[in-house]
């Protein structure tokens, strides 16, 4: 399988996140992506850098201001004070309901909370080209598939499946999925599914899609009522005008066994194959791991290759996008695991 990863996923190093009211160390971290570079490549593959700019997709999937936003941020906090370089901005103000998000405040703090969903999506110098390179690899992938690749991984990080037309949120700041399911469009795929498997629910690629037709958007997640993102993932959300019922999501309690997991897969799947995709992106958190350390999902290592091999049925050409998974240590035999369940599944 064609394999993309990025030196610049080092750069976007913050020191801590808010937990709980407390700065702890982010979980959301380098060593993240060090670990499934290091476990691919001892499972033989070869690791390739993104070939393709993904800048003209960005603004397909994002607003221009949110994105002016989030290349000069960092220089805007810079020039508040040269002290700041040391500093991690966080949000403390939103424009909930009744209040204008069509103004853009001279603030900062309070553009920040304009262009957040929430105070967990630390932010330092590094952060747009690491995101920016993410985002190259979900285009390259995309060119790959168009040129006949049968399957690709982007092992990239920070993750974007909670980045909203115009938001940041948990951890992600540019919709990696979605810059894919666009450029893939854009390179003559009459239809895409996205099929989102991380623990969390990916309100992001939800938001960019939901009224469109062409795009399906199908998740497996936490239940909002209880997990985070917790605003949006419901059963009842099922798309809107043009996109009216290609919206699936299959929220589970926080909990739930491996096989109801399965199952899950079992109805995304064949939500998946009724809309008759030109391909599919999968949004592959691996946050569902029992181990992991901010979710209460159930499956085991093993598990992660059963997935593989059931993607692997659908018979489509397919990007995976690295999205959520927090127990590090043992990220790269998870990720090693889809993808050879999916290379064996065509055996
Ligand atoms: C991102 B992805 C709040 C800590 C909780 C939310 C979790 C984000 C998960 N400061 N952060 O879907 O794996
Ligand atoms: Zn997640």
């Amino acid at each position: 399988m064609l394999i993309f990863t990025t030196a610049e996923q080092a750069d976007h190093d913050p020191a801590h996140e808010i937990f709980r009211g407390q700065r702890v160390p982010c979980f959301e971290n380098p060593s993240r992506a060090a670990f499934v570079e290091q476990a691919l490549r001892a499972a033989g593959h070869t690791l390739r850098r993104p070939d393709t700019d993904s800048a003209d997709l960005l603004s397909q999937v994002h607003s221009p201001r949110y994105l002016q936003f989030l290349r000069t941020a960092w220089d805007q906090w810079l020039a508040l004070d040269a002290a700041n370089a040391g500093v991690q901005p966080f949000p403390s103000v939103w424009p909930v309901r009744t209040l204008r998000s069509d103004v853009e405040p001279a603030n900062f703090i309070a553009r920040l909370g304009l262009y957040s969903m929430d105070n967990g999506s630390p932010m330092v110098a590094g952060t747009w080209v690491a995101a920016k390179a993410a985002a190259d690899a979900a285009a390259s992938a995309a060119r790959a598939l168009g040129q006949g690749e049968r399957a690709v991984f982007c092992a990239t990080r920070p993750p974007g499946h909670h980045a909203g037309p115009d938001f940041m949120g948990g951890y992600c700041f540019i919709n990696h999925a979605a810059v894919c399911a666009q450029a893939l469009r854009a390179g003559g795929a009459q239809r895409v599914a996205v099929l989102d498997v991380d623990y969390h629910h990916g309100n992001g690629t939800q938001a960019i899609f939901y009224e469109r037709a062409d795009v399906l958007f199908v998740s497996i997640h936490g239940d909002p009522r209880t997990e985070y993102p917790f605003y949006l993932g419901h059963a009842d959300e099922t798309g809107a005008g043009a996109g009216q019922g290609c919206n699936l999501n299959l929220p589970l309690a926080a909990g739930a066994s491996v096989a109801t997991w399965f199952d899950a897969l079992d109805t995304a799947c064949a939500r998946v194959a009724a809309h008759r995709p030109d391909a599919l992106v999968v949004s592959l958190g691996l946050d569902t791991f029992a181990g992991d350390p901010i979710s209460r999902f159930q499956l085991q290592t093993g598990d992660f290759r059963r997935l593989g091999r059931r993607l692997q049925q659908l018979g489509l050409p397919t990007a995976f996008i690295l999205e959520g998974g927090y127990a590090a240590a043992e990220l790269g035999q998870n990720a090693a695991q889809v993808l050879q369940g999916f290379e064996e599944g065509g055996r």
